[in-house]
């Protein structure tokens, strides 16, 4: 029976044992999904407390339950470690590990390659499925993987196969998780695309293979370059309309009404999160490897980046209305995770907001549930609770994000200005629907609450 054969029953028999690397928001749901599947698990990360925290049944991703944690490691199929030498016994082994950007923002593959070298190098062996699914340029798997895999003198598609699936995963979406979000697979050769997307069926609702592990990389490129470009477009529709005080959420509602054609984006105070700030540069990273300049991603990140700017001049500008200076005024931050309801705040504008507004001189404070401190880089603040003293104190409360837990209402009513970057306070007064407001919305997002 051919290696191919072999690896197919044992994963339709669920007794392949599988490895993850890289125990993070992508692969402790995958670790745990796999596990409830049937398939013995180990989950491979260096950091001690993740591991630990794991065979406590305990979950450190908001998205994946303690319970499913827990019952996982009951049953015996999830095992956390540190030890690279377990994939040994590994049958699939999925990578699932950062791929941030240097200090030049240039692809930094660094954990990728770790992983290689501790994990694939010396435990490789026939009949093993190895895949990436770190979010990166088009040519890694081949450029990097394969090399990794044809060290040992494995043949890739006969004695081992390799692929690529990116991670789909949306942080505090209800509606998709894991299970139900449809995967990407592509492989070095038919028989590893054929194997892998046997793989993922096994556990997955819908998987979509495509011809190589090139197209699969840019396919989730292109995904979050789609995104980048459009939230880029949207802030800089909302500085025009800023300008020409039009109130942008209208024209947004307005041009969502159209059925077809038309996917709304939302403007905000910039772009945050592991992913959408950073992925287009790999992108860009390779194109211009083969001579080609990807302006689009270029002048999206440059659009976004500017918007933590605006917003520090439109603070400026609305203490001025009200005859006070930046300097000493008392500013209250609300949210300051990159995205609401969720409890990261990696690469989130208000970073960069805080560290403007503290080096203008105002006295700057944030409320937000989910992050108790946050370094700003010349100074690590801590969360101020969210309370009616905090709220009557502020001379500028600024909307950074729009977290659920927020009292809008009191907010309101409490504090005397309000710069909404969210549009927070309008869709919550007249529903989160989006419905037509009851009365003309602000001209801009400067909106007065209640007069002291
Ligand atoms: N943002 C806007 N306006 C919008 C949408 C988002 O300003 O209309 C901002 C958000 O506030 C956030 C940033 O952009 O700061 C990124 O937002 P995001 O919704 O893309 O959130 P991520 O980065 O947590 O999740 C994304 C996935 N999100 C969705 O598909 C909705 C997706 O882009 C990737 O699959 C995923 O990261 C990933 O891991 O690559």
């Amino acid at each position: 029976m051919s290696l191919e054969k072999e690896l197919q029953q044992k994963i339709e028999s669920r007794t392949a044992t599988c490895a993850v690397i890289g125990l993070g928001y992508v692969g402790l749901p995958l670790a745990v999904e796999l596990a409830n599947t049937g398939f013995t698990v180990y989950g491979i990360d260096k950091n001690t407390e993740k591991v630990e925290a794991v065979n406590r049944g305990e979950s450190y991703i908001p998205d994946v339950s303690n319970e499913s944690v827990r019952d996982s490691v009951d049953t015996g199929k999830l095992k956390a470690t540190k030890d690279f030498g377990v994939i040994s016994d590994c049958d699939v082994v999925s990578i699932c590990v950062p791929t941030p950007l240097n200090k030049t923002r240039d692809p930094d593959i660094s954990y990728i390659i770790s992983a290689l070298e501790e994990g694939i190098v010396p435990h490789v062996h026939p009949g093993m499925l190895i895949v990436l699914e770190s979010t990166t340029y088009p040519g890694t798997t081949e450029e990097v993987v394969v090399p990794a895999v044809t060290d040992s003198n494995l043949k890739v598609g006969e004695e081992v196969f390799v692929a690529f699936s990116p991670e789909r995963v949306d942080p505090g979406n209800p509606h998709f998780q894991t299970g139900n979000i449809p995967k990407v697979v592509g492989g070095m050769t038919e028989a590893c695309t054929s194997v892998a997307t046997l793989f993922y069926n096994s556990f997955l609702d819908k998987v979509h293979p495509v011809s190589s592990a090139a197209v699969a990389e840019m396919v989730k490129i292109h995904e979050n370059t789609f995104r980048s470009v459009n939230i880029a477009l949207v802030n800089e529709l909302a500085l025009m309309c800023d300008r020409l005080e039009i109130d942008v959420w209208e024209v947004i509602e307005g041009a969502s009404t159209k059925p077809f054609g038309f996917m709304p984006f939302y403007p905000g105070p910039g772009l945050g999160g592991h992913c959408i700030p950073i992925d287009p540069y790999y992108l860009s990273w390779k194109a211009r490897s083969v001579g080609f300049e990807a302006r689009f991603i270029e002048l999206a990140g440059q659009v976004n980046s500017s918007m933590p700017l605006h917003v520090v001049q439109k603070a400026s500008d609305a203490l001025n209305s009200a005859g006070k200076a930046l300097r000493d005024a008392k500013i209250l931050i609300m949210g300051v995770a990159y995205k609401r309801n969720i409890d990261d705040e990696r690469e989130s504008p208000a970073i960069d907001i805080i560290d403007r507004l503290l080096k203008k001189g105002a006295v700057v404070s944030y409320t937000d549930s989910y992050i108790p401190e946050l370094d700003v880089g010349t100074t690590v603040l801590k969360a101020s609770d969210f309370s009616l003293e905090l709220l009557q104190g502020t001379d500028l409360g600024i909307i950074i994000t729009d977290h659920s837990d927020f009292d809008y209402d009191l907010i309101l009513k409490n504090v005397s200005l309000i710069l909404d970057t969210r549009n927070a306070i309008r869709l919550r007064k007249y529903g989160e629907s989006n419905s037509q407001p009851k009365v003309q919305s602000p001209k801009s997002n400067v909106q007065r609450g209640a007069k002291k």
